[in-house]
């Protein structure tokens, strides 16, 4: 009897206690809510009195912890501020700044617990109706509905194609999804893949087939907004398209196609609209195989009477996080869809759209860390131990010290592509622009989804025990993050297209990045308490230029077992040079310096310092296979 009131108390604790939950439940007022409040306070008193608790062990038993509770996200976001400050025109800046200090309230006191409910239910599949149809619906909570009417009021994805901003706009775009990602219950997902289903219907010149589909994604009004999903995946797996792709698009009398095929892990599955590949089969059923087979399909996801469009759901994926947002595995069984691409070009055309989610992949990577460290300093000035607040222990401070070290990089990548985008998306950019841009998204997706995974445990730790403890919310945001090294592109397939973007230039890109880092650099040539960091930045790009043209002469191998520490070291010595260049402004602080002399304080050229260790050599790259194997019977070989 104990055990279970106790039980009962801890479940309904897990309910009233979580930070973020706590404020949902103050500011959603729902009556639900309230009586479990009620619930609550009556086990109290009952366990309290059954038990004739002494004083003392009654007090233990309640919570006396101060939540830590950060305020408005843009309000104390200060490498935000004054990026935004040293980039936009005083008008922009006006009338930005004042959007986002009221989006930041909004965050606060309205999506965040939106959020939050979005967690506590998620989405369900029901394949039956209770007279044995089979309806196959994705259920999914009113919160999460509601994050929708929300995305399309804050015009999170119109923001970006209005151009009301010129080309700032896309600066604009990612600093509200930046603020709104943490806070969104997983709807930034569905964000995303809309985001980049209008960034492709807008590069093929918005034909008047797509024009109704690309209104709706653009759509600031809640009733029209559509979402897209992004169906690349097939069960043969998610990173070798090009071969694992078995769908077959069948012709139609009207011009039209029927897919017929598995898409393994479609995410925001409730979506709709998606864009997806497809090989198109000939007059006598055959396909061409490989990259050059594919081709690109748009379809709706319903038909007019809320119908499936030929798609039966299989089932839910379980995932370890994003469990706020749907994903299934989905059966075409002839889903009508339309070609979008020409035929044979499907990866070309799609890579739109993937470099749209990879941006906002680091979107959701750099929001994460911010979010983290939020928590975690404020818990810092409530939480005491060892006789003094958290904030008074220098060890503390150093750890959340070296997270905001990283962070600050972090977002300067983020930013810099966003600001690339935008000239791009003006026809401001040049062609040097373009180059960087493309090289960019898959190092700074690469980096930071691994930067973020990192923090989001750190951040966790300096919380102690409590950290890990579900109800406080921190572990959903550690899981959420997690996934930001692995969908879009694993570390290593970006590290790889970070590799096919300097064979596609033949080689230029380097050129541009080597030039765009000295310029930058030379903005703080006056700056005597910078020049340390930037002899370190040009001592590192010295060495990648030396690593370059050795590589040249190396042949393929040596570049593929490279290219993670290269693309590790383009990512540590561009946002080097960016934090330069931010801490050389006029006006700048004295955190803004440090920041910049810390960050290139670290290797920043791994890719040399491991040529130098001989990591890339055909023998140890032997060695790699003989320790990953030693003791399995597949390691014999290798072990003698
Ligand atoms: O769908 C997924 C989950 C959705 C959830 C997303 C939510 C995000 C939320 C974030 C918010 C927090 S996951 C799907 C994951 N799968 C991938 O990302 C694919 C990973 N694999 C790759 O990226 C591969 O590198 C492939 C598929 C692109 C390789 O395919 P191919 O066919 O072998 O590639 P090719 O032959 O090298 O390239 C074909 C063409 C070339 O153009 P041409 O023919 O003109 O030379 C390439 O230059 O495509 C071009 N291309 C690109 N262009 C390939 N990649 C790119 C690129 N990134 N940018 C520009």
């Amino acid at each position: 009897m104990f055990i279970l009131a106790l039980c009962r108390l801890g479940a309904t604790c897990r309910l009233r206690h979580g930070w973020d939950r706590c404020q949902a439940c103050s500011f959603r007022g729902f009556s639900t809510t309230a009586g479990q409040g009620q619930q609550v306070s009556l086990q109290e008193k009952q366990v309290g009195a059954d038990l004739e608790m002494p004083v003392a062990r009654r007090e233990a038993e309640t919570l006396f912890q101060e939540r830590p509770e950060p305020g408005n996200q843009y309000l104390e976001d200060a490498l935000l501020r004054s990026y935004l400050e040293a980039h936009l025109p005083p008008k922009v800046l006006e009338e930005v700044n004042q959007e986002l200090e009221g989006f930041g309230n909004r965050l606060l006191t309205k999506i965040r617990p939106l959020g939050w409910e979005c967690e506590l239910n998620p989405p369900v599949f029901r394949q039956y109706d209770a007279w044995g149809q089979r309806v196959d619906h994705i259920v999914t909570c009113s919160a999460w509905k509601r994050m929708k009417e929300i995305a399309a009021e804050e015009g999170l994805i119109a923001e970006a194609y209005e151009r009301r901003y010129s080309n700032w706009s896309r600066v604009h775009q990612a600093v509200k999804l930046y603020l709104f990602s943490t806070a969104s219950g997983g709807f930034n997902c569905p964000l995303a893949m809309t985001d980049g289903a209008a960034k492709v219907i807008e590069s093929l010149g918005v034909p008047a087939s797509l024009k109704n589909a690309f209104d709706h994604l653009t759509s600031r009004d809640p009733r029209k907004f559509w979402t897209s999903g992004q169906w690349m995946t097939e069960r043969r797996g998610g990173s070798d398209v090009a071969n694992g792709t078995e769908t077959v698009a069948r012709k139609q009398p009207d011009g039209t196609y029927h897919l017929h095929g598995f898409k393994w892990f479609t995410s925001a599955a409730d979506s709709d609209m998606a864009l997806t590949l497809a090989r198109i089969e000939d007059a006598e059923g055959h396909v061409k195989q490989g990259s050059g087979g594919l081709s690109l399909f748009f379809l709706r996801v319903q038909d007019e009477e809320e119908k499936l469009n030929g798609i039966q759901v299989q089932r839910l994926k379980d995932k370890l996080g994003t469990r706020q947002m749907a994903t299934a595995e989905l059966w075409l069984n002839g889903a009508k869809a339309e070609l979008i691409s020409a035929e044979g070009r499907g990866v070309a055309s799609i890579s739109n759209m993937l470099n749209i989610t990879r941006i906002h992949n680091v979107i959701g990577a750099v929001a994460s860390m911010r979010r983290m460290i939020s928590l975690s300093r404020q818990y810092a000035l409530k939480r005491v131990v060892f006789g003094k607040l958290l904030k008074d222990h220098p060890l503390h401070m150093q750890t959340i010290a070296r997270m905001e070290v990283q962070t600050r990089g972090a977002f300067l990548l983020l930013m810099e592509m966003a600001r690339l985008l935008g000239l791009a998306e003006t026809n401001m950019a040049s062609e040097q622009d373009q180059l960087l841009l493309r090289l960019l998204v898959p190092v700074a997706k690469l980096y930071t989804g691994k930067q973020a995974s990192a923090i989001a445990i750190e951040a966790m730790e300096s919380f102690g025990g409590q950290g890990y403890m579900e109800d406080t919310g921190l572990p959903v945001i550690v899981r959420d993050t997690l996934v930001l090294s692995i969908w879009e592109g694993t570390t290593n397939v970006l590290s790889l297209d970070v590799l096919r973007s300097l064979t596609k230039s033949q080689g230029q890109v380097m050129a541009v990045f080597f030039s765009t880092v000295q310029n930058k650099l030379e903005l703080a040539s006056s700056s005597a308490e910078l020049q340390p960091a930037v002899q370190w930045v040009q001592d590192a790009a010295g060495r990648l230029a030396r690593f370059c043209q050795g590589a040249a002469s190396e042949g393929a191998v040596p570049m593929e077992l490279a290219a993670r520490d290269f693309s590790y070291s383009l990512a540590r010595i561009y946002a080097g040079a960016l934090l330069i260049e931010h801490a050389a402004r006029p006006g700048s602080s004295c955190v803004d310096v440090c920041a910049a002399q810390r960050w290139c304080r670290q290797e920043l050229c791994p890719v040399a310092a491991e040529l130098g260790n001989g990591s890339y050599s055909a023998e140890e790259s032997s060695l790699d296979s003989a320790l990953v194997y030693a003791g399995s019977p597949a390691g014999c070989d290798s072990d003698r």
